[in-house]
């Protein structure tokens, strides 16, 4: 199977922290294609974009008005064009954010449903009556509260598995799939080269059951998406499946199943929250779980009947060197140890925009500052439950999605080089000494640590295509794997802390592919590696 994707590294942007070229404070497609030919020298494969569609801009644009409008803020559809073609130029593809789980309570489909209970687009959302007065059953919103809205106009509840304002589509009506086809082979046809589709394991939900993921019909929409859709090209298909296990993922991605390319699965990203709680409710990361579910993934799921994402970051989650490294002394070499240990992993890799330079979280002192409307309903929630506001702003500066959304941080002047204006969100104030041209003019920076890691998977096919086998005789703290190909064998260690750690390794290696320390230990018998050490050897 030689997919371009399974040798692809994709960027993810999130346009409206991304470049602003027109001085509004907010990124646009403009400034995206004045980056390009930064893209381009950090030698990308494809960009995810995430929504720059018509929005009112209650979730920062996935909550969507018109998926074949560019929303003014952004551009026009001329401007998308152009994106297309100058990625294009540049051998770079364009992935598209679907966001097709619900629409904004703006988009006209919503506008006529709600209007009657026998208006033609009634059943294009999920409209129940209510019982004795209150929400037809318990199902809660993903921003707090309940998941039905009460509309006065017919006197029905309407679901919602986000925002009130997102009021989620009835995948049920063959007439709303239809539509969603038909869109899509719109974007499809401009040139776009595939689609990362937004909580995609929830549009097989049955409400009246409460089940939210992995619903009875589920794969069915998807088989018929594909091939009513991309499955006629060589397109990328991502799929945001907050449930799935290696065993779902197989079934998402298996070719012969004409499902999707591959899936974002979150097992690992919520390992330091609370068991059965939510992310707010913390517990320290535990490193010995972490490198279980890492290597559950790299080992449960069979590449060559499926295949698998790679990624730390997204705009949704909070900055992996703040999460999980460390961002004050060590930032760089445990930005670059996540680097190194992700990205020799089986895979596609993806690189949220501002991770390529080791940005971090940027904490907050109150609610006033916060733009993100899941922590803003979470701390109005908790706050009425009795919650104390300074453990919800610690909340918030832990796990909030704002952490991921601060300005690209460009260059050390004033803006961050990211606008002229007033930026919509606060630039993170470390922009003096962590930003781009900073990180370009640095040898051994986290930037040049990507474009040698992005350098290597073009050039080794031992990184797509190997086998991967862990190494369990290694600390709890230490995270190490081999990858073979043909009569080649790597291999990659990481010291996931900032403590130096002893490892015991009777191996063996002649050269040094990549390593985030000026030196690696001669012999790895009781060899030390210092804090977020990380390197990848040749054995044979
Ligand atoms: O996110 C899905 C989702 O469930 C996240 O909101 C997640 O629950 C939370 O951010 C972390 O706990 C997708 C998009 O990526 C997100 O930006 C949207 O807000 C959401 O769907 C609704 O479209
Ligand atoms: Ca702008």
């Amino acid at each position: 199977m030689d997919e371009w994707w399974r040798n692809a590294v994709v960027y993810q942007i999130y346009p409206r922290s991304f470049q602003d070229s027109n001085g509004d404070g907010i990124g646009d497609i403009p400034g995206i294609i004045s980056q390009l030919d930064y893209l381009a020298e950090l030698g990308i494969d494809a960009i995810w974009l995430s929504p720059v569609y018509k929005s009112p801009g209650l979730d920062n644009g996935y909550d969507i008005a018109d998926y074949q409008a560019i929303d003014p803020q952004f551009g026009t559809m001329a401007d998308m064009d152009e994106l297309i073609a100058e990625a294009h130029r540049r051998n770079i593809r364009i992935i598209m954010d679907l966001v097709v789980n619900h629409t904004s309570d703006q988009h006209e489909w919503f506008k006529q449903s709600r209007r009657s209970r026998n208006n033609p687009y009634r059943d294009f959302y999920i409209w129940r009556d209510g019982k004795n007065g209150v929400a037809p059953n318990s199902m809660q919103s993903g921003f707090s509260g309940s998941a039905w809205q009460e509309d006065s106009r017919t006197g029905q509840y309407y679901l919602h598995l986000f925002s009130a304002g997102q009021p989620d589509l009835n995948w049920a009506n063959p007439a709303v799939r239809r539509a969603i086809y038909r869109m899509m082979n719109f974007w499809l046809d401009k040139g776009i080269s595939g689609f990362r589709m937004d909580v995609i394991d929830l549009i097989g939900k049955d409400p009246d059951h409460e089940i939210r993921e992995n619903g009875p019909h589920l794969h069915e929409y998807l088989q018929e998406m594909n091939t009513a859709t991309f499955g006629r090209g060589d397109f990328m298909t991502v799929g945001e499946t907050w449930s799935a296990t290696p065993s779902l993922a197989q079934k998402y991605s298996d070719p012969r199943r004409n499902e999707l390319s591959m899936v974002f699965q979150f097992e690992a990203m919520q390992l330091d929250k609370q068991a059965g709680k939510e992310k707010w409710d913390w517990r320290p990361l535990q490193t010995a779980e972490l490198k279980a579910v890492l290597n559950k993934w790299q080992t449960q799921l069979d590449y060559h009947a499926g295949w698998n994402s790679l990624f730390w970051n997204n705009h949704d989650l909070p900055r992996i060197v703040s999460r999980w490294g460390d961002d004050d002394k060590c930032r760089v070499t445990s930005a670059q140890m996540f680097a190194i240990l992700l990205h020799l992993m089986r895979g596609t890799p993806y690189i949220y925009q501002g991770e390529e330079i080791g940005m971090t979280n940027y904490p907050v002192e109150s609610i006033a500052e916060v733009d993100d409307i899941e922590s803003i309903n979470m701390y109005n929630e908790r706050l009425a439950a009795g919650a104390k506001p300074a453990d919800l702003i610690a909340a918030i500066n832990r796990m909030g999605r704002d952490n991921a959304r601060t300005p690209m941080q460009w260059t050390n002047a004033s803006g961050a080089g990211f606008t002229s204006g007033r930026p919509w969100l606060h630039v993170n104030p470390n922009y003096r000494e962590i930003n781009v041209a900073a990180a370009k003019a640095t040898p051994h920076s986290v930037y040049t640590m990507y474009q040698r890691l992005i350098k290597l998977r073009h050039s080794e096919p031992i990184i797509t295509d190997g086998e991967y086998e862990p190494i369990t005789s290694v600390p709890d703290a230490v995270m190490a794997y081999y990858r073979s190909y043909e009569d080649t064998r790597w291999l990659v260690v990481a010291n996931l802390t900032n403590k130096e750690q002893i490892i015991n390794l009777p191996v063996k290696f002649k050269q040094v592919l990549i390593t985030n320390y000026s030196r690696v230990p001669k012999t790895l018998v009781n060899a030390i590696l210092a804090p977020y050490q990380a390197f990848a050897v040749v054995v044979n």
